[in-house]
Parts: structure tokens; C-alpha cells; sequence
């Protein structure tokens, strides 16, 4: 499945994360990344139980411990715990990835045990506090498989997919007003649909 969707508590536009786990979920997503920047409270917490629950392979950023609890994939950032650190904490078959924003973090990552890398911004994006440059529709070289992230719309995603790339990551443009939660399902599902048309189906293997 070529779609990663994310899933930041910042903008989720007023429903609880459970539910839109369940809409992506529904929407037919398989990875898929709940990000939360804000403090991990213990009502936070109850809530990421929950979607653990209903999804074991979740993927969850920066914190490796709460990954390791809850049986989740995590995803790490340059500035996070290093990866090998987080694989011996998750263990050695949950998924893990990895941030890269440019080709010397991207060849310096090819010897970690990750899961995939994630490359980005590939276009400007709203929704990361400080993104790094970005770094452009480009051919890049990896043994393991890569993640496009920053800026991606259903109308510039297939050109994403067809530069050696998994998966495309997407935060945004995955929400349209009314932002409801049918909608965002549909959306899911319609891009999907648009991008295995890009991938073919040899390529879109699932998690
Ligand atoms: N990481 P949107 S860009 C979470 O460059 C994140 O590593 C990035 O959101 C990176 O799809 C980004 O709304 C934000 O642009 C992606």
C-alpha cells in the first residue's frame, strides 16, 4: 500500500484520535503513524492504549518506550534516540523508521537497523514546526525502502512514487473540509486507488 498516512493530534481537526484511526483504518490504510508533539499525559496515554488495541502496528514517533509498551512500530527523528538504541527497545520485529532530510543523512542511515527511511521535506509543508530545506523531486539511492514526506497532494504524488519511492507519507492533504470523518475515509480510499496506479501492483507490498 502506497499510502502512509499520519496521523498528528495537532490536526485532527476537533475528532478523537481513536476515531480517526478508525476512519484511516476503514479508508484502508495499513501503515499508519500517530504523531504527537505535546506532552505524553497519562489521559494520552489511556488513548494510545486504545488505538494499540485496535491496531498493532501502529507506528508511533520519538518515544521508543511507549512504542515498546504498547507493542507499536515507532519512528525516530536525527535528534531522537539513535536507531539501533531504539531497535534494541522495540525489538526486532516491530517496524522502525527513520527521518532523513538530504543524501549524506540518507547514506549515513544504510547500515541501521530500520525498517525504512523517510526523506524529506520533498516539497514545503505546513505542518512540521522548523522543516528542514527541501530537498525536491529527485532519484534517491537507498538498500532500504523510502519514505517521501512534506508537501505531498494527490496531484503531485505520482510523480513522487514513480523516483523509486514506497510510500508517500502525508499529514494535510488527506483532510478537506468539512473535515468530517467520512470524508477523510474517502480520501484515504481515493488515494490509494490513485496511487497503485502509479506503483502497479508488483510494488505495493503490504507492511
Ligand atoms: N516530517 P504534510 S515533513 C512530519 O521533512 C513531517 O521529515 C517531515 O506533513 C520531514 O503532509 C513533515 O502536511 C510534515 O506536508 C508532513
Amino acid at each position: 500500500m502506497p499510502l502512509y498516512p499520519i496521523l498528528d493530534t495537532a490536526q485532527l481537526h476537533g475528532h478523537p484520535l481513536e476515531d480517526v484511526l478508525a476512519a484511516a483504518m476503514d479508508g484502508g490504510a495499513a501503515w499508519i503513524q500517530i504523531r504527537h508533539k505535546a506532552d505524553f499525559t497519562r489521559d494520552f496515554l489511556k488513548t494510545l492504549e486504545a488505538c494499540a488495541k485496535r491496531k498493532r502496528d501502529l507506528i508511533l514517533n520519538d518515544r521508543a518506550d511507549y512504542a515498546a509498551l504498547f507493542g507499536l512500530g515507532l519512528h525516530v527523528g536525527q535528534t531522537d534516540l539513535p536507531a539501533a538504541a531504539a531497535r534494541e527497545i522495540i525489538g526486532p520485529n516491530a517496524i522502525l523508521g527513520l527521518s532523513t532530510h538530504n543524501a549524506a543523512q540518507l547514506a549515513a542511515a544504510q547500515n541501521l537497523p530500520v525498517s525504512y527511511l523517510a526523506i524529506g521535506p520533498i516539497f514545503a509543508t505546513q505542518s512540521k514546526a522548523n522543516p528542514d530545506p527541501v530537498v525536491g523531486l529527485q532519484t534517491f539511492q537507498s538498500r532500504h525502502p523510502l519514505v517521501a514526506i512534506g508537501g505531498i497532494t494527490l496531484d503531485n504524488a505520482g510523480p513522487v512514487l514513480s523516483s523509486g519511492i514506497e510510500k508517500v507519507a502525508v499529514i494535510s492533504a488527506l483532510w478537506q473540509a468539512p473535515y468530517t470523518l467520512k470524508s477523510f475515509s474517502d480520501n484515504v480510499t481515493r488515494w490509494q486507488h490513485h496511487l497503485n496506479s502509479f506503483k502497479g501492483s508488483a510494488s505495493s507490498t503490504p507492511p
